[in-house]
This record gives C-alpha cells, sequence and structure tokens, in this order.
C-alpha cells in the first residue's frame, strides 16, 4: 500500500492506494480553519496580513499532520501495512530553519507533538505563501540583475515565488536570514519530518521559486546572487519527484504504528501531483483545477514560456526531463465564496440548474471578479470590474453567471499560448462537483468536461502514485487503474459559440484594467 498526502491550502488530506487490488483503501482530510481554530486562519492563512502579505503559520501545518494520522489510526487503518509514503505540498510556501533543525528532526520523541519539537527551530515564525503579493520590488530587483529569468526558471519574477520571498526575508530581517542554515518548501519540510532528515526539493516545486534552471534541474548561480548572499548553502539540493530519502523516522513507527520498513519519498507540488493523479503526466491533457485557486495545467515535452509572462513551466514529477505548464488564478474559490456571501447565496445557486434563469453570454455584462491581487493577469486589484454595468443592483442570477463566465473567459484567454487543442476538460479540486462550473467551463470553452471517478483528491492520489512509482510499479498501469475518467460530466450547450464573441469582449475589459 503507499500513503499519498496532500498538504493543500485549506487542509491537509490523505489517500492510501492499493496496486494489487486497484482500491483506494482509505481517504481523509483535516481541514485547517474548522478543526484548528485555534490558529485564527479560518481559510488556511492569517487574513488581513499588511501590503499584500499572506502569510501562515506552518506549526498549524504539523498540528493537522498529526489528526489525520490520529484519525486515520483509530478509523483502523493498518499503518503498518504502508510500504512508502510521497506527498505534495501547495506551492510556493517556504519554512526557515536554523541549525538546530538538523538534530532536531533527526531525534523526534514521540512523547512531544511535532510542533513542540520542531517550532524551536524555525528562524522565521510564519510562512510566506502562494497568495502573497507583498515582493513588487524585490521582482523588480531580480528582474533587474537577471533580465533572463523568464527562459531560465520558466517563469518571470513572479511576486508569490519563494525566491522573491526569500529575498525581502533577507532585506527585512537580515540578522534572522543569517541564522537561517536550512529553507524549505511546504513540501519538502514535510518530506523532511516524516524521513527524519533534511530532503531534497523537486523539480516541480522548485521551478516555483525563481531560483531553478529549468534545462539542468539545478540552482541558478546568477538568480541566487540576485535573490540574497549564501542562498545555495542554505537550500536542499534538486531531486525528481519520489527520490528515496530514507526509512520513515521512528516517531511515525512509535506514534503512529507505520513499518519501520516504510519508505519516505521525496515530496511535489500540489499542482504537478494533481497531474499525475489525473492520469495527465505523460499527454496533452487539459486540466483545470478548482482548488483554493484556479489552476490551468498540462504535461508540456518541451520548455515554453508564456510571451505574456504569466504563465509558468515547472518540472514534470513523474515524466523525468519533462515539463508541465501552469496558470494560476488567485481569484477562485475564494471569489465565489465571496459572492455567495455577500449576496447571502447557496452553491445550489451556482448549480446549472440555476443558471438556466440566464441566458448564455449574460446579454454582454461581463466582469473581471478580482476580489483580491490577481496573479492572471497580474493585476492589484481590491475589487470587481464590470464593462460598464452597475454590477450591485444587478439580480442574483445574473451576478453568478458574469462571476463565473468572467472567470472561465479569463482562464481561457490566458491559456492561449498554450496552443492546447483538447477534445475535453479534466476537472478536479474541491468546486469540481458544482455542476454549473462545469457547465460553464464547457460552454467558454466549447468541449465537454469530465472528472475522476474516484472521490478522493487527485493531488493525495497523485501523490501515492509517485510513491507507487518509486518502488517499481508503472505509471501507465496505476494510471489506468487510479485515474480513470468519468462519463461528461457537461457538454457544451446550444448557443456556446457565443464565448468567441465575448472572448474578445473580454479582452479588451482586462485591457482596461491591467
Ligand atoms: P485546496 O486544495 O486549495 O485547499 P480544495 O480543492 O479542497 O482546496 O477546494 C476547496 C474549495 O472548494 C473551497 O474553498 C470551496 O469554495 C470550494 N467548494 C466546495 N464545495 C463547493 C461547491 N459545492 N460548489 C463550489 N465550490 C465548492
Ligand atoms: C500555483 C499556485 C497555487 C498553489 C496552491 O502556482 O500558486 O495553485 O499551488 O494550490
Amino acid at each position: 500500500m503507499f500513503l499519498g498526502l496532500d498538504a493543500s491550502t485549506q487542509s491537509i488530506s490523505a489517500a492510501i492506494i492499493d496496486p494489487d487490488t486497484s482500491t483506494v483503501i482509505a481517504s481523509d482530510s483535516v481541514n485547517f480553519g474548522a478543526e484548528l481554530p485555534q490558529y485564527n486562519a479560518p481559510s488556511g492563512f492569517i487574513p488581513d496580513g499588511p501590503d499584500g502579505e499572506v502569510h501562515t503559520d506552518p506549526s498549524m501545518w504539523m498540528d493537522a499532520l498529526e489528526i489525520l494520522l490520529h484519525r486515520l489510526k483509530s478509523k483502523g487503518v493498518d499503518l503498518s501495512k504502508i510500504t512508502a509514503i510521497s506527498g505534495a505540498g501547495q506551492q510556493h510556501a517556504s519554512v526557515y530553519l536554523s541549525e538546530k533543525f538538523h538534530s532536531a528532526v533527526a531525534n523526534l520523541s514521540a512523547d512531544k507533538s511535532l510542533s513542540e519539537q520542531l517550532v524551536p527551530t524555525l528562524t522565521r515564525a510564519t510562512s510566506p505563501i502562494w497568495m502573497d503579493s507583498s515582493t513588487e520590488a524585490e521582482c523588480a530587483e531580480v528582474t533587474a540583475s537577471v533580465p533572463d529569468t523568464l527562459s531560465i526558471s520558466g517563469s518571470v519574477a513572479t511576486m508569490r515565488f519563494t525566491g522573491p520571498q526569500i529575498r525581502k526575508f533577507f532585506k527585512n530581517s537580515p540578522d534572522d536570514y543569517k541564522q537561517t542554515t536550512v529553507i524549505h518548501l511546504n513540501s519538502s519540510f514535510f518530506s523532511s519530518i516524516l524521513a527524519g532528515k533534511s530532503s531534497s526539493i523537486d523539480t516541480g516545486d522548485g521551478a516555483g521559486m525563481n531560483l531553478m534552471d529549468l534545462a539542468s534541474s539545478t540552482w541558478h548561480k546568477d538568480l541566487l546572487d540576485a535573490t540574497a548572499p549564501d542562498l545555495e548553502s542554505k537550500l536542499p539540493p534538486i531531486e525528481q519527484a519520489g527520490t528515496f530519502v530514507s526509512n520513515i523516522s521512528s516517531y511515525f513507527v512509535e506514534k503512529y504504528g507505520f513499518s519501520s520498513d516504510c519508505k519516505a519519498h521525496s515530496w511535489t507540488g500540489d499542482n504537478p501531483a494533481s497531474l499525475v493523479g489525473m492520469g495527465a503526466a505523460a499527454s496533452g491533457k487539459m486540466i483545470i483545477s478548482l482548488g483554493t485557486s484556479d489552476t490551468l495545467f498540462s504535461a508540456m515535452p518541451e520548455p515554453k514560456t508564456d510571451p505574456n509572462g504569466y504563465g509558468h513551466v515547472f518540472g514534470n514529477p513523474i515524466e523525468g526531463g519533462s515539463y508541465m505548464s501552469l496558470l494560476c488564478f488567485s481569484n477562485g474559490s475564494l471569489a465565489r465564496e465571496r459572492l455567495k456571501k455577500d449576496c447571502n447565496l447557496q452553491w445550489s445557486d451556482f448549480e446549472a440548474e440555476a443558471l438556466e434563469q440566464t441566458p448564455l453570454g449574460n446579454d454582454g455584462k461581463l466582469v473581471a471578479p478580482f476580489y483580491t491581487p490577481e496573479t492572471t493577469p497580474k493585476v492589484d486589484s481590491h475589487n470587481i470590474h464590470t464593462n460598464d454595468w452597475d454590477f450591485d443592483s444587478a439580480s442574483n442570477n445574473t451576478k453568478v453567471r458574469a462571476l463565473l463566465e468572467g472567470q472561465f473567459l479569463n482562464v481561457r484567454l490566458n491559456s492561449q499560448w498554450m496552443g492546447l487543442t483538447p477534445d475535453n476538460v479534466l476537472l478536479t479540486g474541491g468546486a469540481s462537483k458544482n455542476s454549473g462550473i462545469a457547465q460553464t467551463i464547457s460552454n467558454v470553452f466549447n468541449v465537454p468536461t469530465k472528472r475522476l471517478t474516484s472521490d478522493a483528491s487527485s493531488v493525495s492520489i497523485g501523490s501515492a502514485i509517485v510513491a507507487a512509482v518509486a518502488n517499481g510499479h508503472s505509471y501507465k498501469d496505476l494510471a489506468e487503474k487510479f485515474c480513470t475518467t468519468s462519463a461528461e460530466t457537461a457538454s457544451p450547450q446550444q448557443g456556446a459559440e457565443i464565448y468567441d464573441t465575448r472572448l474578445s469582449e473580454y479582452e479588451t475589459l482586462i485591457k482596461s484594467i491591467v
């Protein structure tokens, strides 16, 4: 059996797969806001940070891992049967640790909690996460020093990426930066904890730092120098996801009943793991993930960069040496939740049946729903933008349609550089079960949408697959067993061609605000 963990923005989840019987043996999830309210992070991050800062407390992540493992054990899941573990973390989030981390993680006592033992090794109390947009100056500085950042690393200097975040920490807290001897991503922090020793960063998550040379999968000297002094000595090495780190730490053997032979493998980012879990790591399928962020991604044989600078190229966690493309839309689920709350709606008001009340194309009423700074396109916004109609006085049905059409016209507009012409769009993430969202995507892209047959998250299934592949299973076989897709969840409605016209009108709206 193989355990895959998914340490995402709002929760940590697990899926255990058994390739011999083609079954998902168990899955579970711990929601940070609901189950750890003492951290005051209802959506997984500390709200109202100054100047676009969005941080979270890594102690909360560790506590949630313990609740999750404890719950699996109490449900009677025999964790001693797990051969190997891998996982995936929300991308770009970083953890700053002192020299003390190495001995603390190697000598964890099962009598105490992870957070009790590891919090004293943090040199930065909180972790900047992917929603942070506070590093405009640092991005400009990196770009001025290394004008080729896009062609070297696969992305322009990007505010949420880890390099600019490290630079900000170095500039604002030089003494704490000096005390920092290891900088981990959320993913490599967790794989280090499970292994009881500092783990590598993989090429999927490592590419989201503006520090990695995509062509050689090594840290790039000019980018390191442009970011902060002595940075290379503080970064773990880069390796393919699923690299064996060590047998699992005795902490987990004693406390949760894992076998001491269980292998801990290196992790990747949530989007790269989702690519694997959707059965799409080896082909040109198009995935839209509707988690906290909305993302669009696809496997890519050769790195091709976005001329507009919004898209990214990451390493592919399965096909060694190949790549994946990714676009991230920060106003995803939280924007839908915001409209739902502002208008006192239910998710049923976003379902396909409710959308029947309004016409496809919304009579030309478009909206760019950027309640918080948007990454694609890059806009420092705190509100919605319309093409000259009064959003507030419109009916709730019109608002919902405008928001959903606006979100997915934005996705279609910004994905054109990838040149994908898929037969369908595969959907995943918490909001993918919503029929109105699936219908809108199907209409806007004018192809059917599908989902995975299994209910477990594609990120945790993908992570379990990474662990199984590292232990001799073939990805093709595992994808046939665990990544089967449903019949169509939606197909384009009559009149969906209207979105070709709406797309150019939407582009005009976006040009007026960028
Ligand atoms: P993450 O992995 O980023 O933590 P998830 O993939 O778990 O996020 O998705 C969580 C999001 O799913 C929530 O923010 C919520 O808005 C959204 N969601 C859950 N149920 C529905 C629904 N029925 N309709 C639309 N959105 C939903
Ligand atoms: C991707 C991104 C987000 C996070 C959280 O670049 O920033 O999708 O991975 O899911």
